[in-house]
């Protein structure tokens, strides 16, 4: 059922005449989701408006399955939530639609109706006690390349009312029926494909499957054919430490008949397999390999497998498999890259001992329409550092190969060695993948143009490198890109090229690395959980793009990872690097998303789902440490000043009372009266614990590291104004020490400007934002990047590329500023009193040296839109308030004379312009508002 907007139906309809909507109807934070595996799933909804202070008064939801019957009415509720609204119906029941009508009463009791709908999974507990993973069973065919494929061939004995397919693998997997991709038929004609399936979970713990209505794709009349591969990926591959021994597939298929009955087919050694795949190499850090000579008959009806071996049981697994949880990897089709310029060359020239040359270039084009010898190197810039692979059509003789190498970067000038160059200036510098071979190679069919695309890996790149081993013609490539951020939702653009360019920067860091979990970077052969870039960037993550199922699915994965003793590891799923826990800043992740998810998303079912396990860190992990806090083990990583034990001490004690804090406005939150004030008194124990250590008696800090002071004044762990004060100085003198740089690690980075705009320094904080020199933000902005880099000169043009061992091109970390960005440049902020946007914090500060600011964020609540234009002498500040929020607005005396609206403050009448004045308080108008638009002008 589509999402049908219908303002003022029913008996009120003629009165709604305004242009009231409700819109962006979510079941469990997905549209129309499929596959569903709560039994209690969670409705929400937004509302837009061009009335002043449009609201919602009550809501009714009803909801009704497959046959129309009536499963829940929840009656008129007096309410204005629109978030997470709990189904109190019936039980439900496995695999069936269900449609959802929602009306909601505005501020005159008019209804305005809309329609949604959700289908249920499998919520039996035992849903696959019937089915089995299957591996390779040997036979015939042991001595062939391809990858083990497995089939069932089956006919449809009666006239068929449904057909619904339920697979997971041990494995990155695809299913295929009658030798097409399975995929979810959309609304409009169009198949959604989910990638990279079943995606990255705690490897022994927890599998989710995948639900697909696949009605459409069986033929009626005669014999169908499902079918699947299964590549290393999060199971067999290097990435989980070669985890799995043998990749597995498992399916249930459910077919309903018109005449009642129901017919289920699911994997068991009934199932034939054999080594018959085209694709005979899958994994995330190497790459694929594809033969296209390969027969693929057996994928359709009509093939005879006789030959084939029966698949065997694989029981290494004992997890959990449950549902789809979070956002689906998919392709961003509105992101797709051309190439920027296609380079050939043959050979290098200028080689000597200390420097590899220069590529030898006979051709180049400016569309992906060239031909290739053996011999030569098509080099191909897509203009854009992200995650995903390449797609491309070719035609050449069969048996051909050719193979791509990805790269971030190119080597420069004559590839000398010192400036850390691996090959001739032009070519593709990849050696900062480390072992990751991120490799496609693809044989050729030969019969015409063929098209490609490796579905079963993924790189991080910009550029790729294709050689062929006899002559090929290229008509289209094209990169494809990989992520989670299902859609964007904060927009900034300003008159600055720089800043823009920065912005777009940390957008595409979150595409790259939303990858089915947060991942540090998406290149190298790591790719993984890293606790503490997921927590400085996820403020900045739910502000660009949608990343509430994302993240609720992380968290997850963080509880699957978290220690016997409460302590959460370095990296979720823990894999590589997994034994590492408790560090600072890293566990803490483990509070500080559910938060993040909390403020941002007003979602307190992530803080209900999480409680348990944040309770059993901070009261049984950290609990148990005398007050000093989480392990020093990373610390202010990369950090350019000192990050010796006494700063991570600090760092620990600090972080050590954030938890404390979150979790007591968290408890507060979810209505535990007494965990709330137990927090709190953790919380000023562990400042007394901060200051008994580390203030001097002075009042000032022991040590006057920029991430010392700015945890200490960030978290208000200072004794009384005068030692406030001297931090503050402390904080000033080194930056400006520094030449105005910042000098912080990850963990600083993340709260160096809000500590700024804190204490009422935003002139440091924009000089900051604004600075070029190393390091600063807009310091590789000037050094070509397209991504966020792990270091702020991860490459410089004055001396190349930087130490080899770690340095990621693609490591969104230092993007967590986009926040600050969001709340400070445009003015959009969140009120931890009434959160996820309900009450919107508007406090924008203007600097003259950004001419224009213009932003939107679709907020859980709806659209606000913020822009401003300032000049020598005037300075226009606009907001949108979306329907069913209020704001508090803080706006900057800068100039003269204020007006609202085109009034003066104390003309404003909050009744019939839906703003009022509050007064004038530390330099700036403070007004309260409900929803609306309103111009603010000062000169
Ligand atoms: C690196 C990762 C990550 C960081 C850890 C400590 O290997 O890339 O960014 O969190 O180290």
């Amino acid at each position: 059922m589509t999402t049908v907007v219908t303002p003022g139906c029913g008996k009120k309809a003629e009165e709604n005449k305004r242009n009231t909507v409700i819109y962006d109807l979510l079941t469990c934070d997905m549209t129309e989701p499929v596959g569903i595996g709560v039994s209690v799933p969670l409705f929400s909804w937004k509302m837009s408006s061009d009335e002043i202070g449009q609201r919602q008064t009550a809501y009714r939801i009803t909801v009704t399955d497959e046959d129309g019957k009536q499963v829940w009415d929840s009656g008129m509720v007096e309410s204005d939530d629109s978030v997470d609204i709990r189904y109190g119906g019936q039980t439900l029941v496995s695999s069936t639609e269900y449609s959802w009508q929602l009306t909601v009463f505005d501020k005159y009791g008019r209804a305005c109706c809309a329609g949604s709908s959700f289908e249920t999974g499998l919520l039996e507990e035992d849903a696959f006690s019937d089915a089995f993973f299957i591996s390779y069973g040997g036979g015939a065919d042991a001595g062939e390349s391809g990858l083990p494929a497995y089939r069932r061939s089956f006919t449809l004995s009666k006239e068929l009312k449904s057909a619904k397919l339920y697979t997971t693998a041990l494995g990155v997997y695809e299913s295929y029926i009658n030798g097409a991709r399975v995929g979810r038929l959309k609304r409009d004609g169009s198949v959604e494909y989910h990638e990279l399936k079943p995606g990255y979970t705690q490897t022994d713990t927890r599998k989710y499957y995948n639900s697909y209505d696949v009605t459409w794709m069986l033929d009626e009349s005669g014999e169908n054919v499902l079918s699947a591969v299964v590549t290393n990926g999060w199971w067999s591959g290097q990435i989980v430490g070669k985890y799995g021994r043998e990749n597995a597939y498992l399916a249930k298929l459910v077919l309903r008949y018109s005449d009642g009955s129901t017919e289920t087919i699911t994997t068991g050694t009934d199932w034939k397999s054999a080594c018959a795949a085209a694709v005979t190499y899958g994994d995330i850090y190497n790459g694929e390999c594809y033969d296209a000579r390969t027969d693929l008959s057996w994928m359709k009806p009509g093939f005879d497998d006789s030959l084939w071996g029966a698949a065997k049981i694989n029981s290494e697994f004992n997890g959990k498999i449950e549902a789809w949880k979070g956002s689906y990897i998919t392709v961003r089709k509105d992101r797709e890259l051309s190439p920027v310029s296609v380079t050939v060359y043959k050979g290098t020239t200028g080689e000597t001992t200390s420097a590899y040359g220069k590529i030898n270039v006979i051709a180049s084009y400016d569309t992906p329409v060239f031909e290739l010898d053996a011999g030569e190197t098509a080099l191909i810039d897509l203009g854009q550092n992200f995650a995903g692979r390449e797609a491309f059509t070719v035609e050449g003789e069969s048996g051909t190969v050719i193979s791509i190498r990805h790269g971030e970067m190119l080597n420069d000038n004559t590839g000398e060695k010192f400036r850390g160059n691996d090959g001739p200036g032009g070519s593709i510098y990849n050696a900062n993948y480390r072992a990751a071979r991120a490799e496609t190679v693809y044989t050729l069919a030969g019969n015409g143009p063929e098209s490609y695309d490796p579905i079963f890996t993924f790189y991080g790149f910009r550029y790729i490198e294709i050689t062929s081993t006899a002559h090929v013609k290229f008509t289209a490539v094209s990169g494809m890109v990989v992520t989670s951020v299902e859609k964007d939702i904060g927009f900034i653009e300003t008159s600055d090229k720089k800043i823009n360019q920065l912005f777009s920067n940390i957008r595409w860091g979150q595409y790259s690395n939303y990858l089915s979990v947060p991942t540090d970077c998406p290149q190298r052969d790591e790719r993984l959980g890293w606790m503490a870039d997921t927590q400085v960037f996820a403020e900045s993550g739910c502000y660009l793009g949608s990343s509430k199922s994302f993240l609720e699915k992380f968290l997850v994965d963080i509880s699957d990872a978290q220690g016997a003793d409460g302590a959460y590891p370095g990296v979720s799923p823990r894999a590589q690097y997994g034994n590492e826990t408790g560090g600072t800043g890293w566990a803490d992740a483990g509070i500080i998303i559910p938060y993040t998810l909390y403020v941002m998303y007003d979602d307190v079912e992530a803080v209900k789902s999480s409680w348990e396990s944040m309770q059993k860190y901070i009261d049984g992990y950290l609990g148990s440490t005398n007050g000093r806090g989480p392990k020093n083990i990373w610390g202010d990583w990369l950090a350019y000043e000192s990050n010796d034990s006494e700063i991570q001490d600090m760092l620990a004690a600090a972080y050590y009372a954030w938890d404390a804090q979150m979790m007591s406005e968290m408890a507060a939150a979810v209505g535990k009266v007494s965990d709330t004030e137990k927090y709190k008194a953790l919380y000023e124990a562990e400042k007394q614990y901060f200051i008994d250590r580390y203030v001097k008696s002075d009042g000032s800090l022991r040590r006057s590291e920029q991430t010392a002071c700015l945890y200490a004044l960030y978290l208000d762990l200072l004794p009384d104004d005068n030692s406030v004060k001297k931090v503050i100085s402390q904080l000033l003198t080194n930056i400006q020490r520094n030449g105005n740089r910042l000098q912080t690690g990850f963990l600083g980075t993340k709260i160096i400007l809000d500590t700024l705009t804190k204490i009422g320094k935003n002139d440091y904080a924009y000089a900051l934002l604004l600075q070029e020199d190393d390091p600063s933000w807009l310091y590789s902005v000037n050094q070509g990047a397209t991504t966020i880099w792990e270091r702020w000169n991860s490459y410089t043009i004055e001396k190349g590329f930087g130490e080899v061992g770690m340095n990621s091109f693609n490591h969104y970390a230092y993007g967590s500023v986009a926040a600050w960005i969001f709340r400070t440049m445009a003015g959009i902020g969140f009120d931890r009193n009434d959160p996820g946007f309900k009450n919107i914090i508007i406090s924008p500060v203007p600097d003259r040296r950004i001419r224009s600011v213009n932003a939107s964020y679709d907020s859980a609540y709806g659209r606000i839109i913020s822009g401003s234009v300032i000049d020598n002498d005037s300075w226009k500040y606009c907001v949108t308030v979306p329907a069913n929020t209020t704001a508090i607005l803080r706006i900057p005396l800068i100039f003269g004379s204020l007006t609202v609206n085109g009034k003066g403050t104390d003309e404003l009448s909050p009744d019939t312009d839906g703003i009022g004045f509050d007064g004038i308080s530390d330099g700036a108008a403070c007004f309260r508002a409900v929803s609306g638009s309103f111009v603010f002008e000062e000169r």
